[in-house]
């Protein structure tokens, strides 16, 4: 077949590295970018197969290790709602990945398409970009050889956040139907984003700047175009924004970094108060922070974003009249603080649904709800309309002043919002509406309540496939009896949980402990690590 001997000579210039093994995961391939080449490559190769499986529809590809060290990478798919990559195709990019010669590829290759059903000689379709890690150029060169092979057409969008990528994918896919989702360009997100911020805040306004910390990544330079199309509106001082010197991606700053530290970035020269956010390194995650009065660093996490968002969105519900169709829910994972979870059963008396980790869970929950919050705790997550949410929204006849007014901040929320996945730049200008909107500063926004202290910790294991976790992971059925250990010492702390779980990104088992206080939480994440270890 002429098609296979060309993927077949350009997969030559890619051996597969012997004796490794990949796996597709939760955020697709990602590990030390000199191992890469083949994979990227192979992962062409699949984007060019799903395109043609779905009739010629977009498909993305993303080039980035979001917040790991400069020299990973990694490589994930983007279906074409700007989805993450449908989970039953996960298994034919790991097959592809670790087929070990050019030869098993090819086979593999026109295996897949006899067994998928795929018709050869419809076109395929695909636009990819990167981060602004230094490996990005070669990985794209192994990415163009694939789709030249595989005659698939193709846009190179250069450098993106990941969320563009997904924006520009679901623009591509809905063009010219009732689901339009924006112009098909980088300029028509920002343009989108900031026509929806001006009419959210409607004359409102912050109280103060806030400073974010690009982690040297993408979000910096994204960040600033975006913020020339908000005509000043808001005050946002973009710090850690340096592109130039790739050493410094996400390297003692960035949204990983605060979140895990618990601490701002040590360059951090923000004064008592002063509101600071931090994105990724490839601007899917945001977090806020601040020092209060006593300097003690404050954290506000996804917990807290979904918190507010959740609250806000349920008051809009009632002002609009619109309390009826509009049923909310929230969705966490089990490293959700538990008194964020208290708080939204009890105070705001909304749903949740429990998840595993990794979007891909949390996304498809939310799609369950008329409006679906998810957050996972380090900041990454989104607010998902349902159709019939939107065209209620769209179309309601507001009944008086007040229900005219809600209804016309939700309508610019649908648009703010990106709905295709977390998208630091768009929650942040959310979280900036909210707060603007409740003349709230991050004091106001943390007293809602308390988090219970926590701790996690990281466990070397010599294989984390012996630790099956099951309940949304909040339990271990594997190895035999752990579970019961855990139970046993969870029973000593007073508001103690915990529990482990494989790690779907690293060799390792991550344990998360909360207590009553700080020296429980570390005293019982350390009891539970033992049992692990
Ligand atoms: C990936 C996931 C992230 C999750 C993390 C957990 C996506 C896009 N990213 O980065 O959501 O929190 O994995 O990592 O799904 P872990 O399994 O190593 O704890
Ligand atoms: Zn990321």
């Amino acid at each position: 077949m002429a098609s296979t001997d060309k993927i077949l000579e350009a997969s030559a210039k890619y051996p597969k590295p012997a004796e490794r093994q990949f796996q597709y995961g939760t955020a697709g391939f990602r590990m030390k970018a000199n191992l890469l080449n083949s994979v990227v490559y192979r992962v062409g190769l699949l984007a060019a197969l799903r395109s043609k499986k779905l009739n010629g529809q977009t498909i993305g590809v993303m080039i980035t290790a979001s917040h790991n060290p400069p020299e990973d990478n990694g490589v994930k798919l983007v279906d074409p709602m700007g989805e993450m990559l449908e989970a039953s195709w996960e298994q034919y990019a790991t097959q592809l990945a670790n087929a070990e010669s050019d030869d098993a590829l090819g086979k593999l290759y026109n295996k897949l398409l006899a067994d998928l059903k795929i018709k050869e000689d419809v076109p395929a379709r695909v636009i990819y970009a990167r981060d602004t890690r230094a490996s990005g150029a070669t990985l794209v060169t192994c990415l163009k050889d694939a789709l030249d092979a595989t005659g698939t057409e193709y846009t190179d969008y250069g450098y993106l956040t990941t969320p563009q990528l997904h924006y520009l994918v679901r623009c591509i896919n809905t063009k010219d139907t009732q689901y339009a989702y924006g112009d098909i360009s980088e300029k028509g997100y920002y343009e989108k984003l900031a026509a929806a911020f001006k009419l959210a805040m409607k004359g409102k306004t912050t109280k103060g700047a806030v400073t974010v910390d690009c982690a040297n990544g993408v979000g910096g330079p994204k960040l600033h175009e975006l913020v020339k199309h908000l005509d000043g509106i808001i005050d946002i001082k973009i710090v850690n924004d340096d592109v130039l010197k790739p050493e410094t991606l996400n390297s003692q700053c960035g949204a990983d970094f605060v979140k895990t530290q618990q601490r701002a970035p040590p360059s951090s020269k923000v004064g008592p108060n002063d509101r600071c956010a931090s994105l990724d390194g490839d601007a899917d995650r945001i977090i806020f922070y601040f020092a209060d009065k006593d300097n003690t660093f404050r954290l506000l996490d996804g917990d807290r974003i979904a918190t507010l968002a959740a609250s806000f969105l349920a008051d809009l519900g009632r002002q609009s009249g619109l309390a009826e169709q509009l049923k909310i829910g929230v969705v966490q994972t089990a490293y959700a603080n538990g008194a964020s979870t208290q708080y939204i059963e009890k105070s705001l008396q909304l749903p949740i649904i429990c998840t595993n980790t990794g979007v891909k869970y949390l996304h498809h929950a939310a799609a369950r709800f008329d409006i679906g919050v998810y957050f996972e705790a380090n900041g990454h997550g989104t607010v998902l309309f349902s159709p019939a949410a939107l065209k209620a929204i769209a179309t309601y006849d507001p009944k008086s002043p007040a229900q005219k007014a809600a209804l016309e901040t939700l309508q610019a929320l649908t648009e703010l919002i990106n709905q295709t996945v977390g998208d630091a730049l768009s929650d942040l200008l959310l979280v900036e509406a909210i707060l603007a909107h409740k003349g709230w500063t991050c004091q106001e926004w943390l007293l809602t309540y308390t988090d219970l202290p926590n701790r996690l910790v990281k466990v070397e294991v010599p294989d984390r496939n012996m630790f099956q976790a099951v309940d949304a992971e909040r339990k271990l059925a594997k190895p035999d009896g752990a579970q019961k250990e855990i139970d046993r010492e969870v029973g000593k702390f007073s508001m103690g949980r915990s529990f482990a779980r494989a790690s779907g990104t690293e060799d390792a088992v991550r344990v998360y402990a909360e207590a009553a206080t700080r020296t429980e939480a570390d005293g019982l994440a350390n009891q539970v690590a033992n049992i692990v270890r």
